[in-house]
């Protein structure tokens, strides 16, 4: 134990595990170990359940959250415990959009914590929904577009609040509640998103939510950093139309319910509760920073700092992050424009493409039966341009450009629609010359003009198409790679 030292503790909630990593002053990792929610008894797959009434409707039991970070304390404490005195701040990264629901009377439980049980024992009964819906959750169709008519149409709601409306965005899933289940819905004291639901866990009382986090509800506004007061109206409306009382008292506000104030990211929202002291040998003073959303939380951990940076995650979407000083002249429906995490005067663009990963991994599948060698190999027989060969492959409906069905479309040089290309060799190159002219194209019209792209997930792995979207956004590509160095 040193004692020179000071450490710092995160909490990841995402969609299949909680993990916790542990820092010291100096960024090094000193420990990280995670948990998969399937192996709790909740009956998750993956993480996740899906109803049997509509597979949209994509749900994890909250009680999975609290009892992970019951497993994650005792295991800190079991073999990082001479350290924890010595953690000087804690803070959480929540899987964007997902919503928590507590019911009437659950802060006073909050605030006395027993030190003799676990959570799990102590907070089963205290919420009104007991399935968080997650931002795999795309059941909120028809209050899209409710929400999006009563605020005067998608233009002017994504100029408001940085998107149109979205189904797995947090309102749609509230609205959800008032609409089907209004009696829930006011036995409702609080609701809080996934990453502040975790920090009033910790501070034992009530957290407010983080701008850039909230920037992801289709809720709060983009300029001002507020609650939008069109959206408060819609809900407030929703709220009494469907109440079955004809008395609805202010704590029936959204506003009441949310809580008034979001926080920058790095505001302190209070300190450790004395149940963790007392039960993991924390130290009194131990802060509690504001937890945001995993996506905020990417672009600080990839340390973007300037407009000029990009981050793109060629995971099994593919997924954009930068940071703009203004807001763009023109906001382009189906994307979205977050308050910065580092500085609430600033912005940052998330650019989601449903299709990239998951169409790369099909084609691989159909011509070279998943073998990745095979695929760059085929690919490097063709030259940049494709010899004029494009096409779309849409595999799944797109976000960016929207598309209501698949779509997979090829076209020769002269933008003729052909049937297939004369050789294996173009349809490898072409789909990773198509997947990187969206990339450029939307950020682009965004104003973004990076010098450098910092790159990260499966397709980070693969030289081709690093070297193609070199080529394509003319500018300098760096591979991110983190190395663990942990007890374990
Ligand atoms: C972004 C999104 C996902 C979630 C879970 O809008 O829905 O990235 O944040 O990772």
């Amino acid at each position: 134990m040193n004692q020179e030292i000071s450490y710092y503790l995160g909490f990841d909630c995402s969609t299949q595990s909680m993990k916790y990593t542990l820092i010291d002053h100096q960024l090094n990792i000193i420990a990280h170990h995670q948990i998969k929610y399937d192996t709790l008894p909740f009956n998750t797959q993956n993480g996740i359940m899906i109803s049997t009434l509509d597979p949209n409707d994509i749900t994890t039991p909250v009680l999975v959250f609290i009892a992970s970070l019951d497993y994650l304390l005792s295991h800190l404490k079991q073999h990082y415990g001479d350290l924890c005195p010595w953690i000087k701040g804690i803070s959480c990264s929540g899987q964007q959009h997902g919503s928590v629901y507590f019911k009437n009377g659950s802060r006073s439980i909050l605030n006395h914590l027993n030190v003799e049980f676990s959570l799990l024992d102590q907070l089963s009964d205290i919420f009104t929904v007991s399935q968080t819906p997650i931002w795999m959750n795309s059941s909120t169709t028809k209050q899209c577009r409710d929400f999006e008519y009563q605020f005067g149409g998608a233009e002017l709601l994504c100029k408001s609040t940085g998107s149109r409306a979205h189904e797995r965005f947090t309102i749609h899933h509230i609205l959800k509640l008032i609409q089907t289940c209004p009696d829930v819905y006011h036995n409702t004291e609080r609701i809080t998103l996934i990453s502040n639901f975790l920090s009033t866990l910790l501070v034992g009382d009530y957290t407010p939510i983080d701008i850039s986090d909230g920037s992801g509800m289709n809720f709060m506004n983009i300029e001002t950093g507020k609650w939008d007061p069109i959206g408060i109206d819609i809900i407030n409306q929703y709220g009494k139309l469907f109440s079955f009382s004809l008395v609805i008292d202010s704590s029936h506000s959204i506003v009441d319910k949310l809580g008034v104030e979001l926080v920058p990211c790095h505001t302190i929202v209070g300190t450790l509760s004395s149940y963790y002291i007392k039960r993991y040998n924390f130290n009194s003073d131990c802060k509690i920073i504001s937890s945001s959303g995993d996506n905020p939380c990417t672009l600080v951990g990839f340390k973007i700092k300037q407009d000029t940076e990009l981050c793109i995650s060629l995971g099994t979407s593919t997924t954009i992050l930068g940071i703009m000083k203004t807001l763009p002249s023109t906001l382009l429906l189906n994307t979205h424009v977050l308050k910065s995490p580092l500085n609430e005067f600033e912005y940052m663009v998330m650019l989601c493409f449903k299709n990239g990963g998951l169409s790369r991994d099909l084609m691989n599948q159909e011509y070279f039966q998943g073998d990745w060698t095979l695929f760059c190999k085929c690919l490097e027989q063709s030259s940049v341009g494709n010899d004029g060969y494009i096409g779309f492959w849409y595999h799944y409906p797109e976000l960016l450009p929207y598309t209501q069905q698949s779509i997979l479309k090829k076209f020769d040089g002269d933008d003729q629609v052909i049937e297939r290309f004369p050789d294996i060799k173009y349809e490898c190159r072409g789909i990773i010359e198509s997947q990187c002219f969206g990339i450029r194209k939307y950020s682009r019209q965004l104003g973004m003009k990076p010098k450098s792209i910092l790159v990260t997930g499966g397709g980070s792995k693969n030289q081709s198409i690093l070297e193609i979207l070199c080529n394509v956004m003319d500018c300098k590509v760096y591979v991110w790679s983190i190395v663990f160095d942990a007890r374990n």
